[in-house]
């Protein structure tokens, strides 16, 4: 069955996910963008309505949801507020190296504790020397006894000030380069674990990313995803999967700015006309709905190559860059097209263009993407 609408019961999630959005996102999006605190109340309740634990599987207490069903929802989120949606979106981020690579075991505690009750676990893999080049990190890892002695810096850690545990990726073997690198869930509380300031940001100020410092910090071997030598492989199956939901918040931005524009110009009376009338920017609009469009499908197509155990590498790099760059493309032109107005905190188009570049930037910027769409496309995928 081939077909480009979704069936009725995403159509009820993205409802669902709207109204969501609408309700709890939007009234306060201002609020925590001016102040940058964390949104407790939005938290509270996206747990309530299943989106903070949506990844988490059914046989962990989780509503089990699939890519598309996540990418559906996220596009909603971003709409209501990007900062808080990628709050929302990063435990998913978080969670998916277990999911990948977990036992039973770890995925029923890990995932389990995030089924319960609102919690938070966040990703960490950059760090201030090995951003773009993962493969490039020394956060070490030395397996003493039953245990392992994590000393290093992180940054950029989504969620980081609020998780409860961590998927750290860090080098278990530095003479390995990537293929020594390995995945170990750290918890908040482990001794050695010193969690530093937020970043305080352009755009998206809702979300919170820290640095991490550890200090012989010492966790059970028990807490290793799969084998020492798998992290670099979980990380790039992480994102493989996690992109599309990236991907989902570059159209929810565009799509939110694009309404906004759209609006203004059919309402925004110049030379005895609305605005709309002159193609200059009827054109810059039927641009933006057509990018949209494109960002959306090619979002379903890698979230469903994921559900269905599809290698998505090239698609969820392509999905991610497409629509990111769609979403900075649109919010510009959303603010040109309100111009004074535009630029004034009256309007969100401003917080919209402020968010949308951290989309081209964060889970591999889009120079990354390309690097391995490229890859891709020379290997002949
Ligand atoms: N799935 C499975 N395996 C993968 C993979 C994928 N998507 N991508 C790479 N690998 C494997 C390769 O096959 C290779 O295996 P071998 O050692 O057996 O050959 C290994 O991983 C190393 O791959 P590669 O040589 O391509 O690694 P590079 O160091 O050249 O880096 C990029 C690859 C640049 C793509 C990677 O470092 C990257 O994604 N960087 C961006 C990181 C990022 O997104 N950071 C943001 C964090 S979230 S805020």
């Amino acid at each position: 069955m081939f077909g480009f609408t979704l069936p009725s019961e995403l159509l009820a999630a993205k409802e669902r996910a709207h109204t969501f959005a609408e309700k709890i996102m939007r009234p306060v999006s201002r609020k925590y963008d001016e102040t940058g605190e964390w949104a407790t109340d939005v938290y509270q309740a996206a747990f309530d309505f299943g989106y903070l634990q949506a990844m988490v599987p059914e046989d962990c207490g989780g509503p089990g949801a699939s890519q598309l069903e996540e990418v559906v929802v996220c596009e909603e989120l971003a709409w209501g507020c990007a900062g808080l949606y990628t709050s929302i979106m990063a435990n998913g981020l978080a969670m998916t190296p277990v999911l990948i690579a977990g036992s039973p075991e770890q995925k029923k505690k890990w995932l389990g504790m995030i089924a319960e009750e609102p919690k938070f676990a966040a990703f960490s893999l950059s760090e201030p020397n090995a951003g773009s080049d993962a493969g490039g990190m020394t956060c070490r890892a030395e397996k003493r006894g039953d245990k392992y002695i994590i000393n290093g810096t992180k940054c950029y850690c989504t969620n980081g000030g609020y998780a409860d545990w961590y998927t750290l990726f860090c080098s278990t073997d530095p003479t390995k380069g990537a293929r020594g690198a390995s995945c170990i869930v750290v918890p908040r509380d482990t001794p050695g674990l010193v969690v530093g300031k937020a970043l305080d940001k352009m755009g998206q100020r809702a979300s919170n990313q820290v640095e991490l410092y550890f200090n012989d910090a010492e966790v059970p071997v028990e807490n290793l995803l799969a084998k020492e030598g798998m992290g670099f492989i979980i990380a790039m199956k992480t994102l493989d999967q996690t992109r599309a939901a990236v991907a989902a918040g570059g159209v929810g931005v565009a799509r939110a700015a694009f309404e906004v524009a759209l609006d203004y110009a059919k309402t925004r009376i110049q030379f005895g006309a609305p605005i709309f009338a002159n193609q200059a920017i009827s054109f810059m609009l039927a641009d933006m709905a057509k990018k949209i469009e494109a960002s959306r499908l090619l979002t379903w197509q890698a979230a469903w190559m994921t559900d269905n155990n599809i290698k998505n590498s090239k698609q969820s790099a392509i999905a991610k860059t497409f629509a990111t760059d769609t979403a900075m493309e649109v919010t510009t032109d959303a603010v040109q097209i309100l111009g004074g107005n535009g630029y004034s905190r009256d309007y969100l188009v401003e917080k919209f263009m402020r968010d949308a570049k951290l989309l081209q930037i964060y889970e591999g910027t889009n120079q990354i993407q390309r690097l391995v769409i490229a890859k891709e496309i020379q290997q002949g995928n």
